[in-house]
């Protein structure tokens, strides 16, 4: 590891001088361009590779690399502009260290094989673990940076053919609340509305993200907005101060998890001050409690299920007065005038109001909650599937949407419906002509079921792709020691060394984004395809192929004989007859060669922009909104408490641990660490206290404190405003640092319903090195 960390610091020093050469409008990374090559480099559009925003890119290809970067102009995600990571994302490709050959561990060591050998030897390993521990003994990881192909190939392999609803996707640690919100509340998952959304808007509430670094260019487009029309109002919630803070017109700090009490809060007031919309309310919302005191899934074999029961306006009210601004106040921290505020915005009709939110809301031990009281806001008000009004879950990845959302890469779910229900094993099993027995009926292990049953040895394979939970999972440490006992076999497809290679009995390597053709899908429901570019390195393959390849080799030749020059075409064209119809058409494959990404539900040569809403959507009937989604054509209101988070800081540890991201980097860093500007602005993870913390402590910028949880320690320099500013009793750690791993800190409690583990909070002490 420490030879890995050497080198990425001599990639930064290496190439410092070919950032800097501009050639052509956009970012130009070639050092050298012959004449003759520069003449001939020729542009073509992707999506890009890091967040869910899904700006459209223009890479510049000569000489058979990718040399350049320009935003584009077509594309209307980010209409030219690109942040930092997009400029730089083709530099990605041509790490020093890239994976081009696979390895097996032979006696203890990786050592490189031939990649025919190694596919075989993960296809007798997978045989033999079915016929000694049976279907649910092997398990497929993998990812929201998935292709829709590759993802649509897992779930195929293993729920239709293999028999087993073991895949996940590290989505689930990013959005399974904001999923199980829009089904609770919908009975639909994905936002009803889209980016135009912004150039509509005169409110933007942000509900505790940090969109400044994490949806850069999205950010851009609201500050744009105010800049066209100065009353335009940016408002920040969160627990800590962001970039974001900075650039809103109001930042308001409450206590972690408190963000239930706000958000109902702001319910009793518009219900007080009779702004509800009664018309809206009448026609088209319902009332439901949930179970309630639900748990923290800290138990080992942790099971539950809410169930959902009817209640009326009434029973809303009194719910409510739990949460006036005084009560409210005294849990949150957040001052009555504020609370208020915040309610005059959503509840004046003369402003049209629009919500985001990230992690902040989904990594909750009560996350699905509080999706659903942000929903319950605009439902109050009828602030909803209209330009410019309207709840807007973001994603983190390029496609989380695209891939695990809508092809289904969760333990319950298919590409259309769930598992549970017939008519929809049936559907799926006629698609994949494959016997409906073959499917199970009851969903598996979600992600930390997962590596729990690795652990205890009901797992004993695992398929790892594109993503490195040896960085990235909670409580680190028993899962790391889990995949590696006696027994367990891990294949790890990845295009870097990375804490998860480090573990795996075989290394595949991967074709890389644009190193093979692919479709992302991104937080507004646009399908984005891109052409192979240029060739994969030595003998990297696309995950897509790696599958198939494997799929074969267990005997499912027939399932899977798409050739390899039109492979992309068919899967599309197969796993598109699933959302056929006007709730859910996707574009043709024909389309999306040509265009920069199209949304869907896309029918009759139309993208639907607004969906629940006669005007706007096909699928809705009558005149105005109807929330199809639900038998009962109605959105529904949850009657959600405040519940507090399992781990709060107490006299031996007193400070509450928040963790996320930095701007530069993408999650773990194996990718942006080895782009050389990115790495050098960002290079090492630090922990962040505030001022008066830090004089308490005794300590200055550049010092090292030792955090301590009841789980793990680590050691970190101490930052002080820098990037941004925890309250007094926080600490904010970034996860980007592959040495510095705070995931070995952090707790495994996830909310019951989603079932997403809560990195956002947890106690620790804080001690001076
Ligand atoms: P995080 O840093 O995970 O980012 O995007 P964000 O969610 O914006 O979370 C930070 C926020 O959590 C803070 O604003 C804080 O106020 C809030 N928070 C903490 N505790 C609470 C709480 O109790 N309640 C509420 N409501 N808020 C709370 C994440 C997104 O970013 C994701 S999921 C991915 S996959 C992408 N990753 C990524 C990246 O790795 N790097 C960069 N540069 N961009 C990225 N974009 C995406
Ligand atoms: P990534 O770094 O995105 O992190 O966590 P991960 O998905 O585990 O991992 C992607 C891997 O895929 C990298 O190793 C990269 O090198 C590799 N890769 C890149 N391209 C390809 C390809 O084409 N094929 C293959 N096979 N591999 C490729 C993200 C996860 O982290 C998320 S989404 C969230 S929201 C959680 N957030 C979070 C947090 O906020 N705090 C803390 N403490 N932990 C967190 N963990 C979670
Ligand atoms: Fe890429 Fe996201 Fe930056 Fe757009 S905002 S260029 S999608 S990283
Ligand atoms: Mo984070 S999808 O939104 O993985």
């Amino acid at each position: 590891m420490v030879s890995r960390r050497l080198f990425i610091k001599q990639v930064a020093v290496g190439s410092a001088v070919a950032a800097a050469k501009l050639l052509v409008p956009g970012v130009m990374f070639a050092p050298a361009l012959a004449s003759a090559e520069a003449a001939e480099l020729a542009w073509h559009k992707t999506p890009c590779r890091f967040c869910g925003v899904g700006c459209g890119l223009l890479v510049g290809v000569a000489g058979g690399r990718a040399v350049a970067v320009k935003g584009d102009p077509a594309s209307p995600v980010n209409k030219g502009l690109c942040c930092v990571k997009g400029y730089h994302s083709v530099q990605a490709l041509y790490g020093k260290d890239r994976l081009t050959s696979a390895q097996m561990r032979k006696n203890g060591k990786l050592v490189d094989v031939p990649l025919t050998e190694a596919l075989d030897a993960i296809a007798e390993r997978m045989k033999s673990t079915i016929a000694e521990h049976g279907k649910d003994s092997v398990a497929m990881y993998g990812s929201g940076q998935w292709t829709i192909p590759d993802g649509y190939v897992a779930s195929k392999l293993f729920k239709g053919c293999i028999g087993t609803n073991n895949v996940e996707a590290n989505a689930r640690l990013c959005m399974a609340s904001a999923v199980t919100g829009f089904l609770t509340t919908f009975g639909l998952d994905e936002p009803m509305g889209c980016y135009e959304d912004i150039d509509h808007a005169d409110v933007f509430v942000l509900w505790g993200n940090n969109m400044a670094e994490m949806h850069p260019v999205l950010f851009s487009r609201l500050l744009e907005r105010r800049q066209r029309n100065p009353k335009t109002l940016i408002i920040d919630l969160g627990t800590r101060t962001t970039r974001t803070s900075y650039a809103a017109d109001k930042a308001i700090l409450f206590e972690p998890q408190t963000d239930l009490a706000m958000a109902n809060c702001i319910a009793y007031e518009i219900v007080k001050q009779g702004r509800v919309n009664r018309d809206f309310v009448k026609k088209h919302v319902a009332f439901k409690k949930g179970k309630t005191d639900i748990g923290y899934g800290l138990e080992e074999k942790f099971a539950f299920k809410d169930q959902a029961t009817p209640a009326n306006w009434d029973d809303y009210r009194a719910f409510l007065e739990d949460y006036t601004p005084e009560k409210t106040s005294a849990v949150s921290g957040v001052s009555v005038a504020d609370l208020r505020y915040l309610a005059s915005l959503y509840a004046d009709p003369n402003r049209k109001v629009v919500s985001f939110w990230c992690m902040g809301m989904n990594q909750h031990t009560r996350g699905t909650w509080i999706n659903n009281l942000v929903y319950n806001i605009h439902l109050l008000v009828g602030k909803i599937s209209q330009p410019g009004n309207g709840p807007f879950s973001l994603t983190g990845q390029p496609s989380a949407c695209g891939t695990v959302r809508e092809v289904g890469t969760l333990t319950h779910k298919l590409p259309h419906g769930v598992v549970m229900n017939e008519k929809h094993r049936k559907k799926a099993a006629e698609i994949w002509n494959v016997p409906v027995e073959n499917i199970s009926p009851k969903p598996s292990n979600h992600t930390v079921a997962m590596f729990r049953a690795l652990d205890r040895g009901d797992i004993r394979f695992m398929w790892i792709q594109v993503t490195n939970p040896m960085v990235t999972m909670p409580k680190l440490r028993r899962y790391r020691e889990g995949a590696k006992k006696e027994g367990r076999f891990i294949v790890v497809s990845d295009v870097y060394p990375t804490p998860t290679t480090d573990i795996a009995d075989v290394i595949l390597p991967s074709a890389m984004w644009i190193e093979r053709e692919g479709m992302y899908g991104n937080s507004e429901r646009r399908t984005q395809h891109f052409n192979q570019l240029v060739d994969p390195p030595g003998e990297a393959m696309s995950d897509t192929l790696q599958l198939i390849e494997v799929a074969r080799r267990l005997g499912y030749a027939d399932k899977f004989p798409q050739n390899e020059e039109t492979h992309i075409r068919e899967i599309w064209e197969e796993y598109t007859r699933f959302h056929a119809g006007p709730k859910h058409g996707m574009a043709p494959y024909e389309l999306l060669k040509k265009r920069s990404g199209v949304l869907w539900p896309f029918h009759e040569g139309k993208e639907t922009k607004w969906r629940y809403h006669a005007k706007t959507d096909p699928a809705a009937s009558g005149d105005s909104f109807d929330f199809y989604g639900k038998p009962d054509h109605r959105a529904w209101i949850w009657l959600r408490p405040y519940e507090a988070a399992p781990e709060i800081p107490d006299r031996e540890y007193p400070f509450w641990l928040c963790t996320g991201r930095v701007l530069e980097h993408w999650h773990t860093g194996s990718m942006t660490r080895r782009v050389p500007v990115l790495h050098r602005a960002m290079p090492a993870a630090y922990a962040e206290l505030h001022p008066d913390d830090a004089a308490r402590l005794g300590v200055r910028n550049g010092d090292k404190v030792r955090i301590v949880s009841r789980r793990g320690q680590l050691e970190l320099v101490v930052a002080i405003d820098q990037r941004g500013r925890p309250v007094r009793g926080h600490v904010f750690v970034p996860f980007f640092d592959e040495s510095l791993l705070i995931n070995e800190v952090t707790l495994d409690a996830y909310c019951p319903i989603s079932k997403q583990p809560d990195y956002k909070k947890c106690a620790v002490k804080l001690e001076r090195v």
